[in-house]
């Protein structure tokens, strides 16, 4: 029999393509997503799959518990990824309380719904590397041991989701795995993320519709990976006979000049002459850089991600330059 899967959060960058990951491996697939006062917007990510009725789709909000509570009771899913949350880190200093609530209060709603209503489910928790702030091992990475000292209420949001997953998966037995992903992107990334908004502005400068992109520091760096590349680690770890962490990274670091300078070069352009910088984007305390360790997903999971910082760029260009030109 096909296996039954629940994505919480189902129209955000990585639960689309998980979703299309787990309708090809045959599973059933629900997903939950939340009331907007522009319907159109509630799927326009799994636009696709929607339509040919291939997802199974529940209204679910992390800050009504009873809408928690009922979608994980009828599911009984035999998985479950939960991957809402209020997921900007900047935005997250303007709405702290309404991001502790949806990314801390939402995730111990999954996990309380999950031990009385469903506890042979196996539960998927989006973890993050910004709960490592500005920590990192002498060698210069971040790793499954390195401590945990969060700089944003994003990042704190989700290191007490994290230490939730671990409460619960010793004092209930149940079988929750937390993923720590470094930054992950795709041409489905929100646009007001540092990559998307780069190649989107790139793009329309060099097709004459822009003239210049305004962004905050140029000189953090992050070890950014593909998205499509990433819900794979994350079906893996709950294939596994144990719940386990798992660091979820590429081992590579670059500064946002140095992958805006690809993406202008990539174009044809120099990106000095059209970059300017807004203190409006810079936040009020700065992870600075990431270098995340595979080598726990590598050896255990036998995780190895396909795209290169190259290739995801060069879609992510070639996506806005025919979207663009249509
Ligand atoms: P995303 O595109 O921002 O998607 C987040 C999803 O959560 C959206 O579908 C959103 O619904 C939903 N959501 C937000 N608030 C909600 C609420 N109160 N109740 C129910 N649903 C709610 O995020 P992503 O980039 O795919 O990331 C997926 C998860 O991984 C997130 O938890 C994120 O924090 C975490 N993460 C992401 C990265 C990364 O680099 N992408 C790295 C590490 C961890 P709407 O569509 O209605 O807005
Ligand atoms: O910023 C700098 C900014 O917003 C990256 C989320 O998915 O990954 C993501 O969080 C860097 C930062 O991603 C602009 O200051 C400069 O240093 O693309 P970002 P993030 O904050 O790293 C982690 C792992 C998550 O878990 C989060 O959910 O770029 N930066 N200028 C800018 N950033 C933005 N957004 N906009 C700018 O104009």
């Amino acid at each position: 029999m096909s296996k039954n899967a629940l994505i919480v959060g189902a129209n955000g960058q990585d639960a689309s393509y998980l979703a299309e990951f787990l309708l090809e491996k045959g599973y059933k697939v629900h997903g939950t997503i939340r009331r907007n006062s522009v319907p159109e917007s509630q799927t326009t990510r799994i636009e696709g799959i929607r339509e040919s009725g291939l997802i199974d789709l529940h209204y679910m909000d992390l800050t009504d518990t009873i809408s928690v509570d009922s979608v994980v009771k009828e599911t009984q899913a035999d998985e479950i990824y939960h991957l809402a949350a209020q997921s900007h880190v900047q935005v997250s200093f303007e709405l702290p309380k309404y991001t502790l609530d949806v990314n801390s209060g939402g995730t111990l709603a999954i996990l309380e719904a999950v031990r009385r209503f469903s506890p042979h489910s196996k539960v998927y928790h989006a973890a993050t590397s910004e709960m490592f702030g500005n920590s990192c091992d002498a060698d210069g990475f971040q790793r499954e041991t390195t401590p945990l000292i969060p700089v944003s209420p994003y990042g704190c949001s989700k290191l007490y989701a994290h230490s939730l997953c671990h409460n619960y998966r010793n004092a209930y037995k149940m079988f929750i795995c937390s993923g720590i992903l470094f930054n992950h992107e795709s041409p489905r990334r929100g646009i007001n993320f540092v990559t998307n908004k780069t190649v989107l502005e790139a793009v329309k400068i060099k097709l004459g519709m822009s003239k210049k992109l305004v962004l905050g520091n140029l000189y953090s760096k992050r070890d950014w990976g593909h998205a499509k590349d990433y819900v794979e680690a994350m079906w893996l770890m709950l294939q596994q006979d144990k719940p386990n962490d798992f660091v979820i990274a590429t081992g590579e670091t670059r500064s946002v000049k140095e992958m805006v300078k690809y993406v202008f070069s990539k174009l044809g352009m120099n990106w000095e002459d059209h970059v300017q910088t807004d203190k409006k984007f810079e936040r009020p305390e700065e992870l600075d850089y990431l270098r995340g360790d595979p080598t726990k997903a590598k050896q255990l999971l036998s995780w190895k991600p396909k795209y290169t910082f190259e290739s995801m760029m060069d879609e992510m260009i070639e996506y806005w330059l025919k979207e663009l030109k249509k």
